[in-house]
């Protein structure tokens, strides 16, 4: 269908309302009509550009990943079975390219059965290996999520896995190997749990040593009930059948142990339902607060004080329950400027028939939610949305909405024969006014086969500028989605290394301004659904060649500010370092403008201190 173009449409009503300006002659009108007539000529073969070209393609199986997901299950799931997997993303092994880590379940059951978690390293010619063995990273339990951090600021990210009872903490050794110190770092989470889940890792305390919060879902022991009726058919129970359970916050004591300091910094929270966490700055004030998703309960809102301590404001920031008052199956926490007004905003997915929410940050310490005006509210309510959120998948500088879904019940069909376990993901484009459009089917989601999506990592796999995204799903091998929407756009890349801030810069704060558009990022930890993404920050410049300013906020303080910063590069700053160099990227590159081979090189661009 042929629409008007704002100045046609605006020139047209001029023209109705019959004030003839003397400038419109007849030629002027005759020019009007040729040009709505080409207008329409064209939209009839090209269709509307922003949206059509979205597109990602399964490349699951031509990567080489052989990973499938087992639940673990003795005939009819229990609720802990059918709530992972989560995946997390990091560069490892420090080559340039972003490697993925599987988290699998285990055979409670005795029969016999061995399975392990899995790290696939990727090769950058667009297939990965799986070095689990080497590396010595299977998982020592039944595995939930995992979080990557260099806790120890080696500058070797290392590697926690929520789990079933025991946790586990692998240290990274440097040289393709890890070293389990769980019991050293003390941080086996004995007493929290026993099902841990969405984790993050955080400096809380701004001491330049990364923190660890834990969350903990419902308190399943072996004597609980395994199975609830559910609209008359069995099936696993939902979280009211169980009380809640203790979170846990790690102070990272700085000589590779830490301190359970829920207690003392007023975080303790015994009767949570945890399932995803995320820690950012929603109050632009520089320190990190942690958001975490409740199943069934009101959502948490932990404002850091800065002093060691927090304040749960969930209510009074207006997240802890929905615009309907209800409260959420929350499973993912998303936090990113959806409207670029540089201040956080908040995404956190809910069950089926209670659609997604999202919320605007008002900038005066609380959030409403805007879920209806944005679009988001009809188009999930028939799926039972988990990970995912904000991510500028067509780089044009505004951030877009990739969430995958999946059923918790598999009997729900013979509940209700219109609700399937094994759902499509969902994709939505960021209009740049406040909307949504849903773009799933365009963007090829609906052709790929259904699972039940769980944990969602974003990364740009292959070095092009575009995110790509990984889907963990339950009891199937999981879905790695290249990005192929290209439209020529721009974009700016930037891998922070913190010196006196945490080396990972966790908390650290981008502003990229191109053109009428300045975007900000929060480099985090965890979030989504029990899952970790690339923590390079992709930025989407539109048209825009260069980035006229770029600003970053260190968690120790320090601004540095770099002016024209030219598009389609890889660039890594350094705490303090007044300038901004090229990342190294070894091996193969996917592209020509692959800018990073071999070494590490300075590019004229001034910090100001
Ligand atoms: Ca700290
Ligand atoms: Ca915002
Ligand atoms: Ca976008
Ligand atoms: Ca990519």
């Amino acid at each position: 269908m042929c629409s008007l173009p704002d100045k046609l449409v605006a020139n047209r009503q001029h023209f109705l309302l019959g004030s003839f300006d003397k400038w419109i002659s007849l030629r002027t009108i005759a020019f009007l009509l040729f040009t709505v007539l080409l207008f329409c000529g064209f939209h009839a073969t090209a269709q509307v550009k922003p949206t059509s070209s979205a597109q990602f393609v399964d490349v699951t199986e031509s990567a080489g990943i052989k990973f499938v997901h087992f639940k673990g299950n003795d005939g009819m799931s229990i609720n802990l079975e059918e709530f992972g997997p989560g995946v997390c993303v990091s560069d490892y092994d420090r080559d340039g390219w972003q490697d993925i880590y599987f988290v699998n379940g285990r055979d409670r059951y005795d029969r016999g059965i061995t399975v392990k978690n899995a790290l696939y390293r990727n090769n950058g010619d667009g297939t990965f290996t799986d070095v689990t063995d080497k590396a010595g990273v299977p998982g020592t339990g039944y595995g939930l999520g995992c979080v990557w951090g260099d806790y120890d600021n080696d500058g070797f990210p290392d590697l926690f896995v929520t789990q079933y009872g025991s946790n586990v903490l692998y240290h990274n050794n440097g040289d393709g190997t890890f070293t389990d110190v769980t019991a050293k770092a003390g941080v086996a989470g004995t007493e929290s749990g026993p099902i841990h889940s969405g984790a993050t890792f955080v400096d809380y305390d701004h001491d330049g040593r990364l923190d660890l919060y834990v969350g903990s879902y419902v308190a399943f022991g072996p004597k609980s009930r395994r199975y609830c009726n559910i609209g008359g058919v069995l099936s696993s129970c939902p979280p009211s059948a169980y009380p809640g359970s203790a979170n846990a916050l790690y102070h990272n004591n700085g000589d590779g142990t830490f301190s359970n300091v829920s207690a003392a910094a007023n975080i303790l929270q015994p009767e949570g339902k945890n399932l995803s966490v995320g820690a950012a700055d929603y109050q632009n004030n520089g320190w990190p607060d942690i958001f975490v998703a409740n199943d069934g309960l009101p959502a948490y809102l932990y404002q850091n004080l800065h002093n060691g301590k927090f304040q749960e404001t969930g209510e009074a920031a207006g997240m802890a329950f929905t615009t309907r008052g209800q409260t959420m199956a929350a499973m993912c926490i998303s936090l990113g400027d959806y409207d670029n007004d540089g201040w956080l905003d908040l995404y956190i997915s809910d069950f089926q028939k209670s659609s997604d929410h999202l919320w605007h940050n008002s900038g005066k310490g609380y959030f409403d939610e805007v879920s209806d005006q944005a679009g988001i509210t009809v188009p999930t309510r028939d799926v039972l949305s988990f990970g995912g959120g904000f991510i500028d998948y067509d780089n044009d500088g505004w951030l877009d909405l990739f969430i995958a879904n999946g059923h918790v019940y598999p009997e729900i069909e013979q509940v209700s024969p219109e609700t399937h376990y094994k759902q499509h993901n969902s994709l939505f484009h960021n209009e740049a006014n406040g909307k949504f459009t849903d773009v799933s089917a365009l963007a090829g989601l609906g052709a790929l086969p259904p699972r039940a999506g769980r944990g969602v990592a974003f990364a740009d796999f292959d070095n092009d500028g575009y995110v790509d995204v990984i889907v963990a799903n339950n009891g199937d091998p999981p879905t790695l989605l290249h990005n192929a929407s290209n439209h020529g756009n721009h974009f700016v890349n930037f891998k922070l290394l913190g010196t006196k801030s945490n080396r990972d810069a966790l908390g650290a704060r981008i502003h990229v301004t191109s053109g009428k558009i300045s975007q900000i990022r929060e480099i985090a930890g965890g979030g989504s659904y029990l899952s970790q993404s690339d923590l390079r920050a992709n930025f989407g410049l539109g048209e825009m060649a260069v980035a006229s300013t770029v600003e970053v906020i260190w968690p120790s303080g320090l601004h540095q500010v770099f002016h024209d910063v030219k598009a389609d590069r890889f660039y890594l700053i350094e705490e303090g370092r007044g300038e901004i160099t090229l990342q190294q990227i070894r091996g193969r590159a996917s592209k020509d403008n692959d800018p990073a081979l071999p070494a590490t090189k300075s590019v004229p661009s001034k910090s100001q201190n």
